[in-house]
């Protein structure tokens, strides 16, 4: 058999170049993000009993496992072209994860300062083996965005917080891609908040479409931040944020009026999901085969709550984004899972453990 030269996907900055902020071609640092699928809930019985379709864009299967890298190659790129050596970034984790690989990429070095012993495991490895300099920092999230603010307006270094424009830019993308995958846009968008880039990137990426005439309607966005960490919906900054879903650990979010903008320009809601009802959702989606990490789930566990109150219609479409890959977190999926069971290796007991 003769092998057929397909096309093969050039990541985002390539792909939709005509959209995006113009960079030079030899400055480009990829490592072919994007083009992630987009897959059909299955199982989700009494939803589908009315007419109503559930759609999991699973960024999770983006080159570091999180949506971070549609961003990351952006800004690298950028801080590359303008001559930049290193980039900083606080973050939740997998910000980290993305920012070291990148820059790894592209040879610049790369700093990152995380909340101390509070980061998910594999987005801890992933920063460590990609050689960037790890500092724990004695805090949260929010004193440690303080910090590498004040950094890099005053060292040569390149700040990749999702406040650098590029950030953005490079994250709308994942909205032209639900738009090109459905044929149009959803009628409602369902996404974890944490420092509220990604809800500011996909509302900018459907409002371009509809611009352009690509798309006739626009969805209502629908932001959910965790319970203990719900600044958005309380209304004021959260000083202790707390919650199982570490990556939208977060109290005091960059983004905050772009989320409010997205959410009423949009007719949409920002709203909270208790730790219990992300985990509730991380299981469901566990059992149609999609394994994500908490926070993502809160995009799910967002759908639930929503359809207690009775909100959806036939024929509505309904995308969720999966942020990140569920083995980013091994610790939450083993302490949320059934133990093996241990048996010596011998047939009979195993059968009897079967129970055959
Ligand atoms: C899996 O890595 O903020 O509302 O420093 O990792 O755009 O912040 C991570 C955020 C959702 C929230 N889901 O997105 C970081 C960081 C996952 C995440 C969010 C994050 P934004």
């Amino acid at each position: 058999m003769q092998a057929t030269k397909r096309h093969i996907w050039n990541g985002v900055i390539r792909e939709f170049y005509d959209l995006l902020p113009g960079i030079k071609d030899d400055s480009i640092v990829t490592l072919r993000e994007g083009n992630t699928p987009l897959i059909e809930v299955l199982t989700m019985g009494d939803l589908f009993g009315k007419g109503i379709r559930i759609f999991l864009k699973y960024e999770g299967l983006n080159p570091t496992a999180s949506f971070k890298d549609r961003g990351m190659t952006m800004a690298v790129s950028k801080a590359k072209e303008e001559g930049s050596h290193a980039v900083i970034c606080a973050s939740t984790g997998n910000t980290s994860a993305s920012a070291a690989a990148y820059a790894a990429r592209g040879g610049l070095r790369a700093y990152v300062l995380i909340p101390e012993g509070k980061i998910a495991l594999g987005k801890l490895s992933q920063a460590m083996m990609h050689g960037a300099t790890v500092i724990q920092v004695e805090g949260n999230f929010d004193d440690a965005l303080a910090i590498v603010k004040e950094v890099s307006n005053t060292y040569p270094v390149t700040l990749v917080n999702s406040i650098n424009p590029y950030r953005i830019e490079g994250q709308k993308t994942a909205a032209f891609e639900v738009c090109s995958h459905l044929g149009y846009a959803p009628t409602y968008h369902f996404l974890p908040v944490g420092n509220a880039g990604n809800i500011t990137a996909y509302w900018r990426g459907y409002k371009e479409f509809r611009e352009k005439g690509i798309i006739d309607t626009l969805p209502k966005m629908m932001g959910f931040e965790a319970e203990g960490a719900a600044p958005i919906v309380r209304g004021y900054p959260i000083k202790n944020p707390e919650t199982v879903a570490s990556a939208i650990r977060i109290g005091n979010p960059s983004s905050w009026e772009n989320a409010v903008k997205a959410r009423d320009e949009s007719g949409g809601v920002i709203d909270m999901v208790s730790d219990d009802e992300i985990i509730n959702a991380y299981k469901l989606l566990a059992k149609e085969g999609v394994f994500c990490e908490p926070a993502s789930a809160a995009s799910l566990a967002g759908v639930i709550k929503m359809h207690k109150n009775d909100i959806f219609k036939s024929g509505d479409t309904i995308v969720c984004t999966l942020t990140g890959h569920g083995l980013k977190d091994p610790d939450t999926a083993i302490k949320s899972s059934d133990k093996p069971v241990s048996v010596e290796a011998e047939l009979s007991k195993v059968v009897r453990v079967l129970g055959f």
